[in-house]
């Protein structure tokens, strides 16, 4: 949506998209930027619009939240801007309040970016509702903030870069750009098998490999470039699943030690929730991990079973097949016995 008077009629998406466009092509001081523990879909649309902007001749600064992980470092390079992890410095403040053009990819929530004066998001908001800065925000999470002059979000859409995509479709991408949108739409299409993978899907995988996107290398990359130590720690999330409810429902259960033994963080366990739905009459899969003020709950499903409300019961949120919650109110075992039990009764009524 563009801020608009209530009056006015809403912008359609064409509008919202050629809008967006024309604010990129004149971006002169251009920031990137994304949400925190970046992904494939993070980072491959950050560096993807960087390559573009920066073939254009726009000063570009891709601005994280947090570094890359180490299966996504190669993705950084190469290119004229610069790629850098936000410390909050004078320098890269100076950098967000000269930009006259910021760009928010696949995050819809300032506040994600931290509330405090030295956070990016706080940076970012300083430049609000100034007249020599646009703000654009391009995203397909549900429940966007209103914080952009220009917001596109299309919750359909499997992923950011795939937004992006179809947003260059009438141009001619380098093989860098091509190949960073593809990780981002292999990344958030789980390699092309969860839900919002569409024949368009394919269409767009197809192009970004005929403007140089190597899909071999990319899976390679990406699928391939784990740790040790995280495999070990998949290991105990798949040691730790337990059925209920007639084997529909799979529950995975990771403590704090679990993950701190193997000197690897609670945040490596992502992605491990999609082994639970691997499992043959498995409808609902749910990973449910303690953190230090915090048990973090990710809720999967297929077919017919919905997990968005369920999330919601427990003031999380997401989509009907993902969704994920914070639970600060209840000591961990407690939570788990709590999430479970949510669960279980969700099947019974679906
Ligand atoms: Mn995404």
């Amino acid at each position: 949506m563009m801020n608009q008077p209530a009056s006015t009629p809403q912008p359609t998406s064409e509008q919202i998209r050629l809008h967006v466009r024309t604010v990129l092509r004149g971006a002169q001081r251009a920031v990137i930027t994304t949400h925190q523990r970046p992904d494939g879909d993070a980072i491959g649309s950050c560096m993807g619009l960087h390559h573009v902007l920066c073939e254009q001749g726009t000063t570009v600064t891709t601005m994280l939240p947090d570094p890359a992980p180490s299966n996504l470092q190669w993705m950084l390079g190469p290119g004229t801007g610069s790629v850098e992890v936000w410390t909050g410095d004078d320098r890269q403040q100076q950098l967000l309040a000269a930009a006259d053009v910021i760009i928010v990819l696949d995050l819809n929530d300032l506040s994600r970016l931290g509330i405090r004066e030295s956070d990016l998001g706080e940076a970012i908001r300083r430049r609000q509702g100034d007249e020599t800065c646009a703000i654009v925000n391009i995203d397909h999470h549900i429940q966007p903030e209103d914080f952009a002059s220009t917001q596109w979000i299309d919750t359909e859409a499997p992923a950011v870069c795939a937004m992006l995509t179809d947003l260059f479709q009438d141009t001619s991408i380098s093989s860098e750009t091509a190949m960073a949108w593809y990780v981002g739409l292999m990344t958030d299409t789980g390699s092309f098998r969860f839900p919002r993978t569409t024949n368009h899907t394919f269409a767009q995988a197809s192009w970004l490999v005929a403007c140089g996107a190597d899909p071999v290398l990319a899976a390679e990359h990406v699928l391939s470039g784990g740790r040790f130590e995280r495999e070990l720690l998949l290991g105990i999330a798949l040691q730790s699943m337990k059925r209920y409810a007639g084997d529909a429902l799979c529950v995975m259960v990771i403590r704090r030690h679990h993950y701190e033994d193997l000197g690897v963080s609670g945040q490596d366990t992502d992605g491990f929730v999609h082994h639970t739905l691997s499992i043959a009459g498995v409808a609902m899969g749910i990973l449910i991990v303690e953190f230090e003020h915090v048990t973090k709950v990710s809720f999967r499903s297929k077919g017919t079973t919905y997990v968005r409300d369920l999330a919601a019961s427990f003031g999380g949120g997401g989509h009907l097949y993902a969704a994920g919650a914070r639970i600060t109110d209840h000591p961990f075992d407690d939570a788990v016995d709590r999430v479970i039990q949510a669960a279980v009764e969700a099947l019974a009524t679906a």
